[in-house]
């Protein structure tokens, strides 16, 4: 997090992360598409000729608080190739939340497994500490044939206390939600750190709300969210 007191102004990263091909650049991609032109940035994106990222991908979205602090929320992902990791460690520096994108085919498990324990390597290399920062999983490509049962990730969810979110990406199915389950759970992690609501007088259903106020959400989860008074 970054807070300028000065220029009112307050920027929150997120972080993409997971082995290559899991479907980091297509989330933001799905982002992009459902966000209004006017509060996005143009998506930044450098891939190689096979999809492969080859720094990260950065999509920054904005918005004004009703006292009219500047709030950016900036989406990275990570380029999954092994033979970047020092980009990885580098892209993940003071990040406030983590959205893990795993291939939920089982055939990938060992590869979600070496990127997980990755993660909490670069997480040390970067002091940052995985009690401070959350992570959110999305077991992403349940459409294709192979892909963890509802009740395997079931059991997934049970051992662990990241939030887990099926996904089928290139659908935009799930993508949405985890990018509203990352912020929600960054901004809880934040306010308990920063105190934000009191010393910039911005509470987590205005965070939310704002953030996804020039997002169609149209046919996803989070429509009912919304459509509740936007209470998550
Ligand atoms: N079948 C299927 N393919 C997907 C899904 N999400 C992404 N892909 C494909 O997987 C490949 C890698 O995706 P990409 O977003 O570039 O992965 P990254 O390396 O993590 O950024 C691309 O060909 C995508 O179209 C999904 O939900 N289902
Ligand atoms: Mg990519």
């Amino acid at each position: 997090m970054q807070l300028n007191h000065a220029q009112r102004e307050l920027t929150v990263k997120i972080v993409y992360y997971g082995p290559g091909l899991s479907g980091k650049t297509t989330n933001l991609q799905m982002v992009h598409q459902r966000t209004s032109p006017e509060v996005r940035g143009r998506l930044l994106t450098v891939e190689t000729h096979d999809d492969r990222t080859l720094f990260f991908d950065l999509l920054p979205v904005f918005f004004s608080t009703a006292n009219g602090f500047k709030v950016k929320v900036k989406l990275f992902t990570v380029p999954g190739q092994v033979i970047h990791n020092a980009t990885r460690r580098i892209v993940l520096q003071g990040a406030d939340g983590v959205a893990f994108i795993a291939d939920s085919r089982r055939g990938a498990a060992p590869e979600n497994n070496a990127y997980w324990k990755n993660l909490q390597e670069n997480m040390k290399e970067n002091n940052l500490d995985p009690a401070q920062v959350p992570v959110v999983i999305q077991y992403n490509k349940r459409d294709l044939p192979d892909a963890k049962t509802d009740a395997e990730m079931e059991e997934t969810r049970k051992k662990g206390k990241e939030p887990i979110i099926g996904a089928i990406a290139i659908q935009g199915v799930g993508v949405l939600e985890t990018l509203f389950t990352v912020l929600q759970v960054a901004w809880r992690s934040l306010e308990a750190r920063a105190n934000l609501s009191k010393n910039i007088g911005l509470t987590e259903k205005e965070f939310l709300t704002q953030v996804f106020a020039n997002v169609d959400v149209s046919g996803t989860e989070l429509e009912r969210v919304f459509s509740r008074g936007g209470t998550p």
